[in-house]
This record gives structure tokens, sequence and C-alpha cells, in this order.
């Protein structure tokens, strides 16, 4: 097992990687920017390096200074967390090359599917549906035009180094393909250096489910179950639930069959996620592979009773998987993220002290979270504070607690995402279970506080 691990991030997820570490035995080293020195996880962790100042490119994105920091402090492994260089395939290489043990798959797994057009490509090879478009990048527009009237208008257009929303552009009728063709590549070139694009058939109202994967270096691959995913804006997550109030079993079991084919195709190691689009007519896509812990884990976590960064812990050491199956589910679990940003302000951040910090807790209420009374958002990162997870036996008793633990969170100084969330759980298309990625464009009064 691993002696020492170097915990590549910051905030909540640096916290949890700590405490599993910690559980685990393993020493840990908290790497920090000057903006976070006064954090947790720099007093949590067995040893501490500063990496730099503020921004994260000059920080948590400096793949030499996370390399030099886990030399000096004689880490064997590195955790990376999600975001920053989660999915940063050269990262997981130069880990490997100074002989430090990258904690998440390898290399070319994290190449394959961060390029789409090629995650595509391997998904079809083994039979996983995905959605109806071209088989590869287009470079010509006219060509592209071409296949667009065969797939059927309307269409998007993706860059294949995009994902998560970046790089994509709809065209909805013949007349605006051509324009909208050559945006997005020239978009894509200067975003990704890249400008590889290619184009698909336009779902108008999936809803976005994923499932939770883990493989093992013993060949074992295993679903978790599905995560909800479909409340969303501007492609940031903002509630997700588990199991999804829109599956059947019979579409569960098919789904989670497919999530767990497509992974075994590229042998994976590690904890990923299959998100899929599930159209309204019933038929189901993958659409993009995460290769990181995401930060909607703890809802497979309440779920199943699985820790998945010890799972994670434990598979980059090179030991099988502590389940060899998909773990029954206990009853329903509802996670909202808790932002420090005005929904009323078009979702803009809301940095500085925070004079009142008193979080919710109960049977079934879990919160992950690196904030305390006193503690001062930064302004340089994703305004995240919190996160909410509240399980119940059934999906009513989720919801309830869910209300409850939001009525009683108290935060002052900053506005948050509290009562908006609120006003989510008592909108009655989302006490349906009737969401799709469209839901947040529709309820457009939930954004503002009733009069
Ligand atoms: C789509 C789509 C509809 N049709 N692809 C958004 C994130 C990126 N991973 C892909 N996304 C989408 N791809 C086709 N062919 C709709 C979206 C989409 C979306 C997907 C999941 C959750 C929220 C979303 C919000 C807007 C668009």
């Amino acid at each position: 097992m691993f002696k020492k691990v170097l915990i590549a991030n910051r905030g909540e997820i640096a916290l949890r990687v700590i405490r599993a570490c910690r559980e685990l035995g393993i020493a840990t080293v908290a790497v920090y920017s000057e903006a976070d020195r006064e954090s947790l996880h720099v007093r949590f962790a067995d040893d501490d390096v500063c990496i730099g100042p503020a921004p994260a490119r000059d920080s948590y994105l400096k793949i030499p200074r996370i390399i030099a920091a886990a030399e000096i402090a004689g880490a064997d492994a590195i955790h990376p967390g999600y975001g920053f260089l989660a999915e940063n395939a050269e990262f997981a290489e130069t880990c490997a090359a100074s002989n430090i043990a990258f904690i998440g798959p390898t290399a070319d797994q994290i190449r394959v599917m961060g390029d789409k057009a090629a995650a595509r490509n391997a998904m079809t090879k083994v039979g996983v549906p995905i959605i109806p478009g071209t088989p590869g990048p287009m470079e010509d527009a006219e060509e592209a035009l071409i296949c667009a009237r065969e797939i059927g208008f309307p269409v998007i257009i993706k860059a294949a180094a995009g994902g998560g929303g970046k790089g994509m552009r709809v065209a909805t009728e013949p007349d605006d393909f051509v324009r909208s063709f050559q945006l997005a590549r020239s978009e894509a070139l200067s975003a990704f250096g890249n400008g590889d694009v290619y184009v698909e058939k336009y779902l108008a109202r999936p809803r976005h489910i994923e499932f939770q994967i883990m493989g093992d270096r013993h060949g074992s691959v295993i679903h978790l179950g599905e995560r909800d995913c479909s409340v969303q804006r501007r492609h940031q997550k903002l509630i997700e639930e588990a199991p999804s109030p829109g599956l059947t079993p019979e579409l569960r079991a098919a789904m989670g069959d497919a999530a767990v084919k497509g992974a075994k195709a590229i042998d994976y190691v590690g904890a990923g996620t299959m998100e899929m689009l599930l159209n309204d007519d019933g038929k189901f896509y993958f659409m993009e592979m995460n290769t990181r812990i995401q930060v909607e884990h703890p809802v497979t976590e309440m779920l199943t009773g699985v820790d998945l960064v010890k799972e994670q812990i434990l598979v980059a050491a090179g030991e099988k998987l502590s389940l060899t199956e998909t773990p029954a589910y206990r009853g329903h679990v509802i996670e909202c993220r808790v932002n420090a940003e005005d929904p009323a302000r078009n979702f803009q951040p809301s940095p500085g002290r925070l004079d009142v910090f008193h979080p919710p807790g109960g049977p079934g209420v879990r919160l992950d979270t690196h904030v305390y009374t006193g503690y001062v958002v930064p302004p340089y990162y994703d305004s995240l504070i919190a996160k909410l997870i509240c399980q119940g036996r059934d999906r009513s008793e989720a919801l309830r607690r869910m209300q409850v633990a939001l009525e009683s969170f108290v935060v002052e100084g900053v506005t948050t995402t509290i009562p908006f969330l609120a006003r989510v759980m008592a909108n009655k298309h989302f006490q349906a279970g009737e969401v799709d990625t469209k839901f947040l464009e529709r309820e457009t009064d939930l954004l503002r506080e009733p009069a």
C-alpha cells in the first residue's frame, strides 16, 4: 500500500481524500496556493507545500510544481481529485515517469475518453449505443451538411476535444448549418488547440443519466448505479439524485449493462462515469466518459455504502475491488450543491467572509464542506462551498429531509444558492421527478425570491 499520498487539489474534495487516506493509515501531503494558506486541507494533512500564487494556472495546474512537491515530501502517489489536472493525460504520464502512482486511470484511458470522437468509436465497436452522427470529425462544411441532412435536423456540432458542454453549437435547419459549422471549428481551435468537430442528432429534452463505474487491474469492472443529473444550468450540475425517477428497472439494467460493457472495452481502471442521454422516446445513448471521481460521488456512496475514494486508492495500489458486483441500493439519495452565488444575478459568484456558517445534520444527512464560520471564500476558484446529501427510505423521505436540511442551513455574509435549492425542492415538476436538461430554462421563476 502507499505510504504517503499528495492531494493535488483544494476545497472539499481535498478534505474528502485526506479522510480516506487516514482511514487506510496513509500519510497525506496538501498542496496549496497563496490564497489557500488558511484552508482546512492544509491543516488536516500531515505535510503541506505551497505551490504558487492564487490563480490556478500558477499553482494547482502547474505540473512541475506538483511533481516537485511530491518528491520533496516523499509522496509515492498523487490523488488529483476533480477539475484541475484530474483528466490531464500528460499529468498522469509525468507521475508515472517520476515513479509516483497516479490515483486514476492510465494516461491512454484518459486520452481516448478525452477525445469525444475517439470515445464514440470505441463505444460503437462494442455495441454501446451512441447518438446517431458522423463516424468521425468532419473537415469540409458542405460534406458535413450532407451528413447533417441524413442525420436529420436539428443537429448539434461538438468539438472532439470539448466535453462538459464546451464547444457545442446547435443547427436547427440546413440554412444556418454551414455558418454554425465554421464557427464551431474556429471556436474549437482557439479554445482547445484542436479544431476537430463532429455532428450528432440533437435531442431536444433528454435526461442526463450517468453510471458510476469502478474497475481494477485484475479485469473486474462493475457499476454502482446511476445518478440523474438533469437539473443543470449552463452545464453546471446543481442537483443530482439516485435512483433516477425516470428509469424503469428494465431500462436501468440495460443502461447499466451498456455502461459496464463500454468501460470494459478500454479495460478501465479506477473510478469513472459513463454519461448517457435518455431521450423522451425511451432510447438511451452514450455521451461521454469522465475519467475522474466526480463532485456528485457521495450520492452513490450513500446509496450503496461503498467508499469510492478508498476503492480508488486500493485499486491504484494494485488491489482488487472490495466488491464483485453492483451492491443493493439503500432507498433514495438527493444531493444539492451549495454555491456562494446569486441565482437572481445569473449565478454571479459572491466571494467573501462567512460571518455565520451553521450546517444542518440528523439521520440520513451528509455535508461535505471545507468552510467554517470566519472562512473567506476566495474569488479565484469555483464557488462550491458545500454539498448537502440526504438519504431516505424512498424519494419522498429523501426529499423531505433535504427540505428540512436546507431550511435549517444558515449561511451569512455571502449570497448562497440555498434559498433557490429550497424552491426547486418545492417545485411540483421536481417533486414529480419530471426533470430534463431544459428544466431550469422553463422554470425561470425559481431563480428569484418570490415578492
Ligand atoms: C447533447 C444534447 C442534445 N443532443 N447532444 C451537454 C454537455 C455535453 N457533455 C453534451 N451536452 C449535450 N449534448 C445531443 N446530441 C444536449 C446536451 C445538453 C445537456 C446534456 C446534459 C445535461 C445538460 C445539458 C444541457 C444542455 C445541453
